[in-house]
């Protein structure tokens, strides 16, 4: 490891004596370490409070949670980049919890209790079991929430268990806040939770629609999963390990529609801007930056990129990247007047550079399923209804197809993590080229109809699959580049 610059710790000054447990989060990864519970101990550092958050994982990491408890809550967020590092102990975690080591009452008993205000998630995409923009009901975990309601597994069947027992309680609604990277996460979770209510009950489901707010959030910080080389900065910063602890960039944005239930820290003061409409900043960050991402993740690691920084230092990579977002995603958004997207784009390339972050395309990689529609078919729509090219767009989703065969350009295994990666093999084992496009074209959970029904759509990612097979990634993207064409 390199040394730094300037290496900087800083302890919370804050009483946590005086902290109750007022937000529970459900999904403790690591972003939401790095981003709303950070905001919610900037909060309660600057302008005081008493925002404690209890910290709750329904699958896997429970070992994790008792580690924290044992490290006596506190775990750190690590900020890094060429000019330094600046670590901060957060102290706002004031309760752990798990349904397999605390039991299967415990969350829903806490989001019934007097002090809770917020519900925050971090679930990733596919833990709202959604179709479409609505509750999947026949999503298999939606069906064993709905067989055994009072012990749910999904992260909504606990919110709809929980809100149930709240009213019971007679207490008063709350805000449950989505962070994860979805358009209109707001309604897309108020759909998820109040299809389910519904399901079990309709007066429920009238009572948390009166009752609790959904607002939308645009959330962005880049924080890749720790490997061994940030567990040894920390260690190194810390003078021992931080199992919770997390190495990210030090940007960090958060738009919050302003509408709260009952309450929130002062986010505001962390650095949170309070918005009437938050759309625009999230089709923003979710075409640029998250598109940028995913089609950096599957062109670049069919290549043999490992890491996003490594496609940055590529200049073909690079240039891909900022055209994309310029030329194919900027022209698709409607932003207010103040928003400068080449100012944008040229910041997101910058942070894309941050070689401090071994921020994996494979990583980015997973659960392609979930991020295509509204990261780059969205733009695929709006670009064809305008008469617009989109090339490297229309390389990225040919590079998903090529890449959720499992085998890189160099013949090297690559993980296909997916809830549809059993439909993925099995129509990759049925043959290649354009009989396998055809098929994937024909997936409607990944490829609107309205969109997969249209020639023009097809045929570009017909050719664009080709181009990527017959020059492989890297080729193809210099193709495009050079020549102006590719895909449309
Ligand atoms: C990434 C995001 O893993 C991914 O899919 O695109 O986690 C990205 O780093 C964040 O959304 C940045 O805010």
């Amino acid at each position: 490891m390199t040394a730094r610059s300037s290496q900087i710790l800083v302890q919370p000054a804050y009483d946590r004596q005086a902290l109750k447990t007022r937000i529970l989060h459900l999904g403790f990864g690591a972003f939401a370490r790095a981003h709303p519970i950070l905001h919610t101990d900037l909060a309660n550092e600057v302008t005081g409070g008493d925002w404690g958050v209890a910290v709750a994982r329904l699958n896997s990491g429970e070992a994790l949670l008792s580690e924290l408890d044992t490290a006596g809550r506190f775990y750190t967020v690590a900020e890094t980049d060429d000019a330094g590092l600046m670590a901060r102990r957060v102290a706002c975690v004031t309760q752990t919890l798990h349904p397999r080591r605390d039991g299967p009452d415990a969350i829903p008993d806490l989001i019934a209790a007097a002090d809770l205000r917020i519900i925050s998630l971090t679930v990733t995409e596919k833990g709202y079991c959604l179709a479409g923009d609505t509750l999947d009901l026949k999503h298999p975990q939606i069906q064993c929430d709905l067989a055994a309601q009072t012990t749910p597994k999904t992260a909504i069947g606990t919110i709809v268990e929980g809100l149930r027992r709240r009213r019971v309680a007679r207490q008063g609604g709350l805000t449950v806040l989505s962070c994860d990277n979805l358009p209109a996460n707001g309604n897309m979770c108020r759909n998820a939770v109040l299809g389910l209510a519904h399901a079990r009950d309709r007066e429920l489901a009238e009572w948390i629609a009166a009752n609790c707010r959904f607002p939308s959030t645009m959330v962005d910080r880049i924080v890749p999963a720790l490997d061994d080389d940030a567990r040894a900065t920390l260690h190194e910063v810390l003078g021992r390990d931080d199992p919770n602890g997390i190495l990210c960039e030090p940007f960090r944005q958060w738009v919050i529609e302003d509408d709260i239930a009952n309450g929130c820290p002062d986010w505001a003061a962390a650095g949170a801007e309070l918005v009437r409409d938050v759309a625009p900043y999230e089709e923003m960050k979710l075409r640029m930056l998250n598109g940028a991402h995913s089609a950096l993740a599957y062109l670049g690691a069919l290549h043999g990129h490992a890491t996003i920084a490594d496609c940055m230092a590529d200049d073909v990579f690079r240039d891909a990247a900022y055209r994309l977002m310029l030329t194919e995603q900027a022209p698709t958004l409607s932003m207010p007047d103040t928003v400068d997207l080449a100012g944008y784009a040229s910041q997101l390339i910058n942070r894309f550079s941050n070689s401090r972050l071994h921020h994996k395309t494979t990583q980015i990689a997973m659960d392609g399923s979930q991020k295509l529609p509204q990261r780059l078919l969205s733009s695929c729509a709006d670009n064809l209804e305008q008469g617009r090219d989109w090339p490297l767009t229309a390389l990225a989703v040919a590079a998903w197809m090529r890449y959720i065969r499992g085998v890189d350009e160099n013949g090297v295994a690559v993980p296909v993590q997916d809830p549809m990666a059993g439909d993925f093999a099995r129509l990759a084992s049925a043959g290649d080229g354009v009989q396998y496009v055809e098929s994937l074209l024909d997936l409607d959970q990944v490829f609107p109809p309205t969109l997969a029904e249209q020639s023009g759509f097809r045929a570009a990612i017909l050719r664009a699959y080709s181009r990527v097979e017959a020059m492989g990634a890297r080729g193809a993207i210099l193709e495009s580049l050079t020549q102006g064409e590719g895909g449309t």
